[in-house]
C-alpha cells in the first residue's frame, strides 16, 4: 500500500523538496495551495502530473490555513497517512508589520490542522510533523541550543511559532496524536526565497559581478545563523514522523557564521575578494581584487552597505544548534556544508541571471523588484 502525505506550504522552499523526496520514496502527495493571481508553482512544477492522466503520485488543493472547513474537507477526502505542515508566512521581519495575520496562520493554522485530526477521528491514523524554527530561542539564553534550551521568541512570527509548538505538544498528550516539533534551524538552498538574507546575498553577488546591479543593502551584518541545506534538513522531517515513539528534536549544523562573512564567501565564489570597513550603519563593503577576467569590477568599488531599514525592532543575534538528539535517535548528519551552500546558490544565481545580461547586452530594459 502507497503511503499518503499531505503537505500545507507545498509551494514554498521546503515543501518543494519534500514533495521530490516523498515521491521518490513511492508517495502519493497532496498539498495544499493558495489562489494566487500569479502563478505560485514555480518550485514544483518539475513535478507536475496532468490530473486527467489514471495513478498521479502529485494532487494539489486549494486551500489556506485560516479557512478550517477547507482543511477538514482536504483532509477527510485525503485521509493522510502523514501530514507535514510547513504551511507559514514565514518571514521574520514581515511578521511584525502583519503580526495579526501571522498569528493566525502560523498558530492557530497549526490548531485548525491538529482539530481536522480529531473530529475526523483520525487520532490513530493521521502523523502531523510541525515546522518549529530556531527563532523561539529568541534572545540567547544559552549555547549551543537544545531541546531543553528555554524559549524567548522575539517576533511576532516567533510567538505564534511558540503557540504552535506547544500546541502540538498538548494534543500528542492530551489526545495520543502522533504529532512531533521539527526545531529546525536556519536551512537555504537555490529554492529560498529571494528575500531571506543568503539568497539576498547570492542574487546580489551574481548580479554584482555580471553588471547588472550597483551595490547591495542590508541590515544587521553581525547576526550569526546556524545555516544548513534545506535538502539535508526535509530528510529530518521525514525520519522524523517514522520513528516508533513521537517527540520533538532539534535539526542543525551546529556550525555558526555571521551574514558578514556569509557575504565574503558569496563574492569569493566568483574570484572577487571583500573588505569591510567602518562599523554599524555606516559600515561598507569594498572590492579588494577580482581575479576571474569575466568579471569586471574595479579594486575599492563599494558593493555592500547597510540601510536601517532592513533592522528588526528586536532581533535574535546568534543561533547555533546542537544537534545530538536528532544524531543519537534519527541517525540524521547534514551530508552539506556551508561552502558547498554557497557554491551551490551562487552558481544558481549566476546562471538565472544570464539570460537577463544577454537581454541587458542587446539593448533591452532590465526588469527592477520591489524587495
Ligand atoms: P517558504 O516561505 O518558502 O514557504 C511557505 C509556504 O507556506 C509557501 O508554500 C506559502 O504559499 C505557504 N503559506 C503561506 N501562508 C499560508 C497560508 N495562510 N495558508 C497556507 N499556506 C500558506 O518557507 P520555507 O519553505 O522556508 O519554510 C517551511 C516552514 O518551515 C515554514 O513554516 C517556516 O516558518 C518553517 N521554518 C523554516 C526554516 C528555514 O530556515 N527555511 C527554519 C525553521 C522553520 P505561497 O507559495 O503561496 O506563498
Ligand atoms: P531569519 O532569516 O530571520 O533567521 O528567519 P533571514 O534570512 O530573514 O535573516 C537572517 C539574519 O540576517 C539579518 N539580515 C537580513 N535579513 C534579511 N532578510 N534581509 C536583510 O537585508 C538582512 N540584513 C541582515 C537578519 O536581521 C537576521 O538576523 C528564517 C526564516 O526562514 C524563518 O521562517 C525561520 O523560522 C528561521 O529562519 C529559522
Amino acid at each position: 500500500m502507497k503511503k499518503v502525505a499531505l503537505i500545507t506550504g507545498i509551494t514554498g522552499q521546503d515543501g518543494a523538496y519534500l514533495t521530490e523526496l516523498l515521491l521518490s520514496k513511492g508517495y502519493e502527495v497532496h498539498g495544499i495551495k493558495r489562489r494566487s493571481s500569479l502563478f505560485n508553482t514555480d518550485r514544483i512544477d518539475h513535478l507536475y502530473q496532468d490530473p486527467h492522466e489514471k495513478d498521479i503520485n502529485l494532487v494539489l488543493h486549494y486551500g489556506d490555513l485560516s479557512d478550517s472547513t477547507n482543511l477538514i474537507r482536504i483532509i477527510q477526502q485525503v485521509q493522510p497517512d502523514e501530514i507535514y505542515n510547513l504551511g507559514a508566512m514565514s518571514h521574520v521581519k514581515v511578521s511584525f508589520e502583519t503580526p495579526e495575520y501571522t498569528a493566525n496562520a502560523d498558530g492557530i493554522g497549526t490548531l485548525r490542522l491538529l482539530e481536522a485530526i480529531r473530529i475526523l477521528g483520525l487520532e490513530k491514523k493521521t502523523r502531523i510533523y510541525q515546522a518549529s524554527t530556531s527563532e523561539l530561542y529568541g534572545l540567547v539564553q544559552a549555547v549551543p541550543q537544545s531541546e531543553t534550551t528555554p524559549f524567548y521568541p522575539r517576533s511576532p512570527y516567533a510567538v505564534a511559532k511558540m503557540y504552535a509548538y506547544w500546541i502540538t505538544v498538548n494534543y500528542r498528550e492530551a489526545y495520543g496524536i502522533y504529532a512531533c516539533n521539527g526545531i529546525l534551524f536556519n536551512h537555504e538552498s537555490p529554492l529560498r526565497g529571494e528575500t531571506f538574507v543568503t539568497r539576498k546575498i547570492t542574487r546580489a553577488t551574481a548580479k554584482i559581478a555580471m553588471g547588472l546591479q550597483d551595490k547591495l543593502y542590508l541590515g544587521n551584518l553581525d547576526a550569526r545563523r546556524d545555516w544548513g541545506h534545506a535538502k539535508d534538513y526535509v530528510e529530518a522531517m521525514y525520519l522524523i514522523l517514522q520513528q516508533d515513539t513521537p517527540t520533538d528534536y532539534v535539526i542543525a549544523t551546529g556550525i555558526t557564521t555571521a551574514v558578514r562573512e556569509f557575504i565574503r564567501m558569496a563574492f569569493a565564489e566568483l574570484g572577487i575578494e571583500i573588505e569591510f570597513i567602518g562599523s554599524g550603519l555606516k559600515e561598507k563593503g569594498y572590492v579588494i581584487s577580482c581575479s576571474d577576467p569575466e568579471y569586471q569590477l574595479e579594486t575599492g568599488k563599494e558593493v555592500v552597505a547597510v540601510d536601517e531599514k532592513y533592522f528588526r525592532p528586536t532581533e535574535v543575534d546568534l543561533l547555533i544548534g546542537d544537534p545530538t538528539k536528532s544524531k543519537t535517535l534519527l541517525g540524521w548528519a547534514p551530508k552539506y556544508n556551508l561552502k558547498g551552500l554557497v557554491s551551490e546558490m551562487v552558481a544558481s544565481d549566476v546562471d538565472l541571471f544570464k539570460r537577463e545580461k544577454l537581454l541587458k547586452d542587446s539593448g533591452y530594459a532590465i526588469k527592477n523588484q520591489f524587495e
